[in-house]
C-alpha cells in the first residue's frame, strides 16, 4: 500500500476535543519521528493538552487504547512500528494489532487512529516516520484522521455545531 491518494483533510473547531496517544517503544528512532509528528499535528489543530502513554511493543497497543477509549477521550491514536523478520511472527503481530485496534474502535464508538507502520525494512519505516528526509509523516496523518473522525461523529450527534460535514 502506498501513501499516494491520501486526502488533504480540513479539520476545524476541534481545540476542545480530548485526544490520547498511545505509542510503542520498539524501533526508537522511527518511534521518535511518529510521536513528534503526532504531537505536531495536535499542536497544529489547537489541541493543547493531549495525553501520551507508552507501551512496550505494538502488541500492547489495543489493551491500552481500549482503556483510554473508555475514559472519555474523543479519539485515541495508536503508534507503533513492526519490522518483518525471518519468521511468521510479523504476520501474527500485525494482524493482532490491526484487529485489536479495529475492535476497540467499533466496540467503543471512539475513533482509533491507526499509526502502526508494518514494514519489510527499517529504511521503509524511517521514510514514513516524519523525520528529516522522510517522504511521509504517518504519526501526523494518524492524528489528523482520528481527530477528523471525532469531529464527524460529533457533528452527527450535534449537527448545529460548526466544522462538521453538516455545517462546514
Ligand atoms: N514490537 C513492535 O512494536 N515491533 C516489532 O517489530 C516487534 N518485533 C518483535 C519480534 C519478536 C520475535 C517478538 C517476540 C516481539 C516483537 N515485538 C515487537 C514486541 C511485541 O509487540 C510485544 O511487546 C511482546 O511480544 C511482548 O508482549
Amino acid at each position: 500500500m502506498s501513501g499516494k491518494g491520501a486526502p488533504e483533510l480540513s479539520v476545524r473547531n476541534v481545540g476542545d476535543l480530548r485526544i490520547a496517544v498511545v505509542a510503542a517503544q520498539w524501533h526508537e528512532k522511527v518511534m521518535d519521528g511518529l510521536v513528534d509528528g503526532a504531537l505536531r499535528a495536535l499542536h497544529d489543530l489547537g489541541i493543547s493538552e493531549p495525553t501520551l502513554l507508552r507501551v512496550p511493543g505494538s502488541w500492547e497497543l489495543p489493551v491500552v487504547a481500549k482503556a483510554l477509549a473508555g475514559r472519555g477521550y474523543d479519539a485515541v491514536v495508536a503508534l507503533g512500528v513492526v519490522i518483518r523478520g525471518g519468521t511468521p511472527h510479523f504476520e501474527y503481530v500485525c494482524q493482532g494489532v490491526a484487529q485489536g485496534l479495529t475492535q476497540v474502535s467499533v466496540d467503543t464508538g471512539v475513533p482509533v487512529g491507526f499509526g502502526v507502520l508494518t514494514c519489510d525494512t527499517e529504511e521503509q519505516a524511517l521514510d514514513r516516520a516524519g523525520l528529516a528526509g522522510s517522504s511521509e509523516d504517518k504519526g501526523h496523518e494518524a492524528v489528523t484522521a482520528a481527530v477528523a473522525t471525532a469531529a464527524t461523529l460529533r457533528s452527527v450527534s450535534e449537527p448545529w455545531r460548526q466544522g462538521g460535514p453538516h455545517n462546514p
